[in-house]
């Protein structure tokens, strides 16, 4: 069994996660998106609700798991013999911090880590300008799946 995890903050999904999880998902036999718990940082979305959202924009995708994780990611792919992370790349600014990383996880467990290019239509595409941009009335909904647009408006109509 070929497996890898995405892992990400993921508050909220985004079109441009979307296609690398969506791409993963036809490059191994098993793909896990892994959500961090960031217990120092509040995000929009709590964890759980951000898994909801995950779960339900990739349900099409039959070999898709979503998990939350704290700690070292190297611990979360050891404990399910998971050798590969996938990354999308967006910019040659995303590349020295994600070249540390990668080299910092092989050192550590040896798991590899794999880029893939980002689709250009989404290569400006971030959950914080998502964020942003939702949070002065501007329109994002050509930039995450349909119902976290909806859950977007529905979270910033309450704050
Ligand atoms: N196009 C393509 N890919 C994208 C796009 C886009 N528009 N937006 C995001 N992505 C991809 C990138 O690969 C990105 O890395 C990933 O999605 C997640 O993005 P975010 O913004 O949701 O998540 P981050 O950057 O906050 O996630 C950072 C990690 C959780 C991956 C990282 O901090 C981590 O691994 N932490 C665990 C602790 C650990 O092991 N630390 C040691 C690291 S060496």
């Amino acid at each position: 069994m070929r497996r890898a995890v995405c892992p990400g903050s993921f508050d909220p999904i985004t079109n441009g996660h979307l296609d690398i999880i969506a791409r993963a998902s036809s490059l191994y036999d098993e793909v896990y998106v892994a959500v961090m718990i960031n217990q120092a940082k509040k995000g929009l979305f709590d964890v759980d609700e951000r898994i909801d959202l995950i779960r339900r924009v990739t349900a099409e995708y039959g070999n898709v798991r979503v998990e939350s994780f704290h700690g070292l990611l190297v611990d979360f792919c050891k404990q399910r013999e998971i050798p590969a992370i996938v990354k999308g790349l967006r910019a040659v600014s995303d590349f020295d911090y994600e070249l540390q990383m990668a080299q910092m996880n092989n050192g550590l467990s040896g798991v590899e880590t794999l880029f893939i290019p980002t689709n250009p239509t989404y290569s400006f595409l971030s959950s914080s300008l998502v964020k942003e941009v939702a949070t002065w009335g501007g329109d994002v909904s050509h930039l995450v799946p349909e119902l976290v647009h909806a859950a977007l408006a529905e979270r910033l109509r309450k704050d």
